[in-house]
């Protein structure tokens, strides 16, 4: 037993976003990411995920290991390798298109095809995204909520455009791996969009890289 926190590592959670093709996955991993939402994030190819640090409480500090499921739409051949390990799995729809909230039945049966395990299933969080545009919302918040409680899902409502409830979603669910309960101060805090500091690393200078005296966050890409 190590009695300095700082020598603990942090514990890592494996997080993966699946869901339809433009319901918002990259731009939400972006928006943890870096807080930022817009064009200049590099297409989804291969594997791609982040890392980035969270204080959970004042002494539980974590990990999260985000992965974009990229280009793989439903039967795509990866699919499993990204859900293998998985502690938490965002089912991401974006509310004015049925259809990416009907298809979440099937992108919710590969994940229980690799945890067969009922007692090892990772947490699974229904994600309605776009909620900026709540205007042209064709699917019904009855039907987002019987879904998630039929399923054991946790449920959120997030702008990846606006930032709104992205950093709490990922909060909360966090906390729900780590048997963390947020205080009501805990989850106003998070509410707040705060700038994440990003290390950036550049493919074609490596030689350049600045580190950071505390990297937060960082990128990786294999491809
Ligand atoms: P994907 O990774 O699931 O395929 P993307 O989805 O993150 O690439 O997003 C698909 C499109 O939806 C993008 O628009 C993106 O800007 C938009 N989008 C993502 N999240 C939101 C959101 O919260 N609100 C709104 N209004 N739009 C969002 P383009 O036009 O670039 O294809
Ligand atoms: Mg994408």
């Amino acid at each position: 037993m190590s009695d300095s926190e700082d020598e603990n590592p942090d514990r890592q959670f494996k997080i993966v976003i699946m869901g339809d093709g433009a319901s918002g996955k990259t731009s939400i991993a972006m928006r943890y990411s870096q807080e930022q939402f817009g064009k200049q994030y590099k297409q989804t190819v291969g594997l791609d995920f982040f890392l980035r640090r969270l204080v959970l409480t004042g002494n539980t500090h974590v990990t999260l290991q985000v992965w974009d499921i990229g280009g793989q739409t439903l039967g795509g051949q990866m699919l499993d390798k990204y859900v293998y390990g998985a502690h938490g799995i965002l089912l991401v729809y974006d509310i004015t298109n049925y259809s990416s909230f009907e298809n979440l039945e099937d992108w919710l049966a590969i994940v229980k095809k690799v945890f067969t395990d009922q007692e090892k299933m990772p947490h699974l969080a229904l994600v309605a995204n776009k909620m900026d545009l709540e205007h042209m919302r064709t699917v019904k918040q009855e039907k987002h909520m019987k879904f998630a409680q039929e399923n054991g899902m946790s449920s959120h409502f997030v702008s990846a455009k606006s930032g709104d409830a992205v950093n709490l979603c990922f909060q909360k669910i966090a906390a729900d791996i780590c048997g963390i309960k947020l205080t009501k101060p805990e989850i106003e805090q998070t509410s707040r969009v705060v700038k994440a500091d990003i290390v950036q690393y550049s493919n074609s200078e490596p030689s350049n890289r600045a580190t950071p005296s505390h990297p937060r966050s960082s990128m990786c890409s294999i491809q």
